[in-house]
């Protein structure tokens, strides 16, 4: 059976827009992992974690699946460590981050995975490239654009404009 799934990618330390275009490819690099849409890129503010972080670049993907959830995230997982993600400050700098944001109607919630994403709901980071992507898509049964507008980051967001 496969099912609709949302994962959000960032980046704020290296190469962040070559990082996410390989990272993208790598995660539908396999026939259990087909991609369905892909969001404008953003440039944001970092939320929480350390201080004076650099700016992330953020996007989000809508992929058809056929890996069970724990399964998708070991995959998003091995995609992160190819492109050397280190876990050593929580939400600290990072050269990639892949969560996944929804996975079909599941709700979870346990150690090692939550979907939805416990936080999706009022990051402006997630929502707002997920709702140009998807202009109809709705979180916890409420449109993600208007989710978008009352989320505290939406200010430090901004379309990515490379070589600016
Ligand atoms: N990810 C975090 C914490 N803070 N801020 C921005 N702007 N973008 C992110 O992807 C991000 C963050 C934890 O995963
Ligand atoms: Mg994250
Ligand atoms: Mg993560």
């Amino acid at each position: 059976m496969s099912v609709r799934a949302v994962l959000a990618l960032g980046s704020n330390l290296g190469e962040r827009s070559d990082t996410l275009s390989h990272a993208v490819a790598d995660l539908v690099d396999t026939p259990n992992v087909r991609l369905c849409a892909v969001s404008p890129v953003v440039q944001t503010k970092s939320v929480g974690g350390p201080e004076n972080q650099p700016d992330y670049l953020n996007m989000v993907i809508e992929v058809e699946t056929d890996l069970e959830p724990y399964k998708l995230l070991e995959h998003c997982q091995s995609v992160e460590n190819k492109h050397h993600r280190t876990r050593e400050v929580r939400w600290g700098p990072r050269t990639l981050d892949v969560d996944i944001i929804t996975y079909g109607d599941l709700k979870l919630d346990d150690e090692a995975l939550t979907v939805p994403h416990p936080r999706a709901h009022e990051r402006a980071f997630v929502l707002q490239p997920w709702a140009w992507m998807d202009s109809h898509a709705t979180l916890n049964g409420v449109p993600v654009g208007e989710l978008a507008e009352a989320a505290g980051d939406l200010d430090g967001l901004a379309p990515f404009e490379p070589g600016h």
